[in-house]
């Protein structure tokens, strides 16, 4: 019995759903399509953090507000830092997903206007963070896997908590809410040769996160 039904609900605290293999192949491309058109109205860039050294994964945005870091600190703004234009909308199908899963998480409506866009290469990696940039944290964060399989890590509302690790495949959706939007988290590696997809907005051996939020 539990071998039969083992992986088919994984254990996740308060709050985070995983919406495994949620999209198909044909809707991932068709929502990487759309991520290629953002990358070239809002360029990726790497940001400098206010500590000096650059970010290791470049990144962009789409919606009203996107996420950027430079000496002067973690924010959001309305517009691209070396373009000066506005970030290019949401993708309908990405926010129509977003909305349907925060529903079906039990989370209930949801209004995101912010869209960051992270980009790995082959050896991308995020360090252990919290993301508290945003005004509300009763809103829900969504993310949206394309690619390579990364190594990730939930840990705990204190950075020594002990850490979980789930591998994000490509397809896969993930909403964190209630308690869970305050936890700890990062990715520890991407296992190259993992997804079937190619696509050009796709580095090679790389992954797309796409992570809905709600700033102000
Ligand atoms: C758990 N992105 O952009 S997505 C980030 O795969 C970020 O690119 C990772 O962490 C990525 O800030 C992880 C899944 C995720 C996003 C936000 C969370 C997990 C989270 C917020 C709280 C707890
Ligand atoms: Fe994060």
């Amino acid at each position: 019995m539990g071998a039969l039904f083992a992986d088919l609900k994984e254990t996740l605290p308060d709050g985070a759903s995983l919406f495994r293999n949620r999209l198909t192949l044909v809707e991932q491309r068709e929502i990487l399509d759309a991520v290629e058109r953002i990358m070239a109205e809002a360029p990726p860039f790497r940001p400098q953090m206010p500590t000096g050294p650059y970010m290791i994964n470049s990144l962009t945005n789409c919606g009203p507000l996107g996420w950027i870091s430079d000496r002067r600190g973690y924010r959001y703004e309305p517009t691209h830092p070396t373009t000066g234009k506005t970030w290019p909308p949401i993708p309908a199908a990405v926010l129509a997903c977003a909305r349907a899963l925060t529903k079906e998480a039990g989370l209930g409506d949801y209004d995101p206007d912010a869209c960051l866009v992270n980009i790995y290469e082959a050896t991308g990696k995020l360090s252990l963070h919290r993301d508290f940039d945003e005004a509300d944290f009763r809103w829900p964060i969504v993310s949206f896997s394309f690619g390579n399989d990364a190594d990730f890590l939930l840990g705990g509302l204190t950075r020594g908590d002990r850490t979980t690790l789930l591998t994000l495949h490509s397809g896969d959706v993930f909403v964190l809410g209630g308690p869970s939007r305050a936890r700890y988290h990062g990715v520890r590696r991407i296992r190259p040769g993992t997804s079937p997809l190619t696509h050009n907005a796709l580095p090679l051996g790389g992954r797309i996160n796409l992570t809905l939020r709600r700033a102000r």
